[in-house]
C-alpha cells in the first residue's frame, strides 16, 4: 500500500502509466478578479457576498494550461489565504518548479515537498502543469484517473439565513431546481430549528449538515439532538485538529460523522479512520494538496470502503469541471457539493455547467476539458503578475 500523499507513485501505480512526456514550465501567470455571488454565502466563519478568486496559467514549451487556486480570501476557513499564495507562488514555489526543469505533473508535488503546508497554492500549480500534459497528450483527466460515470448527482450547499423561513424558501428553490442532496450550513443557534423545519418540508431529501468547527465537545449531548432527522451525515463540527473529539462524537450520536478541514493529506485521513473519528471522508482537491492526492485519498478510501464525496469552494469552471471528473470515479459513493455554475455566478469565466435531472455532465475534453473566456477574465482582473524563471 502506497501511503504518501504526492501524486506520484499513487496515481501512477493505480491508474495510469507515468507520462514520458516532460514539460518545461516558462512562465505562471496569477491573475486576481473579483466575481459577485448570486446570493450571500453565510457560513460559521462569516458571510461571502463577493467571491475573490485567483486563476494560473502556464505557458510552457508543451503549450499551456490553467488552473484555479481554490483558497478563500481570508484565513477563516483553513490557514492559507490567497494573499499567502500570493507570496508563496513567487517566493518559494514558482522557484522550485523552474530550478526543477523538464518535468512531468507527476512531479510536481516531490518537487515542492520541502515547502511545508500551503497545500492549496501548490495544487493550483499541479493543476495547471496537469492540463499542459493531459492536453498535449490530447487525454481528458477524467481518462487520465479512470473516471467511470459519463454525468454524476449532484448536491447543493445552502448558506444560514437571517429566518428559518428563508432558508426553507431558499432550499425549496434547490429541491425544485432538483439537487439531488441538500447541506445545511450550522452554527450554535442556528441548528436544530432550522434542519427540523427543513426537514418537515422535505421528508424524503438527502439532507445533510456542516458546522465547519463551530462546535466543541461539550455540544455532544446539544448535537444529538439532529439524530432524529436522519441526515446523512454531520460535516467537521469540532476544531480541524479534534480527531478525537471526533471519534467521541462518532461513538455518541448516531449521525455519521464526515471530515472536511481536517483532512490535509493522506495521514489525516490514515489517523481518522484509525480513532474512529469518520465515517465518510470530504475530499476537496485544493486542501489535500492537489488533485492528484485527491485520487490516492479516493483510493485509499475506497479499498478500505469509506465513502467518500467531492466538497466544493466556490470554484469557477476550471475547478467545478475537474471535480466533477474528479467525483466520475466510483468510490465517490455521495452527491457532492459540485453545483450547476448558476447556482454561484451569474457570469462564469468559462461556458456554464448546467444540471439535468439532478446530474451534470463530464468533461471529457483534453485536459480539464474547459475554454476559459479570456476576455471577460480580463474585465474582472484587478491584479496580473507574471512569474519567470530568473
Ligand atoms: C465547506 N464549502 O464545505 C465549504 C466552505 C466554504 C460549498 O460549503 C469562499 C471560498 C467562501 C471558499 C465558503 C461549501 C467559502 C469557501 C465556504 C468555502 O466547508
Ligand atoms: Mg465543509
Amino acid at each position: 500500500m502506497h501511503q504518501q500523499y504526492g501524486g506520484r507513485d499513487t496515481v501512477a501505480a493505480m491508474h495510469t502509466a507515468p507520462s514520458d512526456l516532460l514539460i518545461t514550465p516558462e512562465l505562471f501567470e496569477i491573475r486576481r478578479m473579483k466575481m459577485p455571488l448570486v446570493r450571500p454565502f453565510r457560513t460559521s466563519f462569516g458571510t461571502e457576498t463577493v467571491r475573490e478568486v485567483m486563476i494560473v496559467r502556464v505557458v510552457t514549451d508543451r503549450g499551456e494550461g490553467w488552473a484555479e487556486c481554490s483558497i478563500e480570501s481570508d484565513p477563516l476557513y483553513l490557514s492559507e489565504f490567497l494573499d499567502a499564495a500570493d507570496h508563496v507562488f513567487s517566493d518559494h514555489l514558482a522557484p522550485r518548479l523552474f530550478a526543477h526543469g523538464p518535468m512531468r505533473a507527476e512531479d510536481v508535488a516531490g518537487t515542492l515537498e520541502p515547502v511545508k503546508g500551503h497545500r492549496m497554492a501548490k495544487a493550483a500549480l499541479e493543476m495547471a502543469l496537469l492540463d499542459v500534459q493531459l492536453r498535449a497528450q490530447g487525454i481528458s483527466f477524467q481518462q487520465y484517473i479512470g473516471g467511470t460515470r459519463a454525468s454524476i448527482p449532484v448536491g447543493v450547499s445552502v448558506g444560514m439565513t437571517d429566518t428559518v423561513d428563508e432558508l426553507v424558501d431558499n432550499v425549496a428553490g434547490y429541491v425544485t431546481d432538483g439537487y439531488t442532496r441538500v447541506k445545511l450550513k450550522i452554527e450554535p443557534g442556528f441548528d436544530i430549528e432550522p434542519v427540523r423545519r427543513v426537514r418537515e418540508a422535505n421528508p424524503d431529501v438527502l439532507l445533510q449538515v456542516d458546522a465547519n468547527t463551530a462546535y466543541s465537545t461539550a455540544d455532544i449531548e446539544h448535537l444529538a439532538q439532529l439524530d432524529a432527522f436522519g441526515l446523512l451525515l454531520i460535516e467537521q463540527p469540532f476544531g480541524e485538529d479534534d480527531l478525537v473529539g471526533h471519534a467521541e462524537l462518532a461513538r455518541r450520536n448516531s449521525t455519521p460523522v464526515c471530515l472536511d478541514e481536517a483532512i490535509r493529506c493522506l495521514d489525516h485521513v490514515r489517523s481518522a479512520l484509525a480513532l474512529g473519528a469518520a465515517h465518510i471522508i470530504n475530499i476537496k482537491p485544493a486542501r489535500v494538496g492537489g488533485y492528484l492526492a485527491a485520487v490516492a485519498v479516493h483510493d485509499h478510501c475506497q479499498a478500505l470502503g469509506v465513502p467518500v464525496w467531492c466538497g466544493g469552494m466556490l470554484e469557477t469552471g476550471i475547478g467545478r469541471a475537474a471535480n466533477l471528473a474528479l467525483a466520475s470515479l466510483p468510490g465517490f459513493t455521495l452527491p457532492g457539493d459540485i453545483s450547476a455554475s448558476k447556482r454561484y455566478w451569474t457570469r462564469d469565466i468559462t461556458a456554464p455547467f448546467e444540471m439535468v435531472d439532478g446530474h451534470i455532465t463530464v468533461p471529457t475534453g483534453p485536459g480539464f476539458g474547459v475554454e476559459v473566456d479570456v476576455d471577460f477574465v480580463e474585465s474582472i482582473t484587478f491584479e496580473r503578475r507574471e512569474l519567470t524563471a530568473g
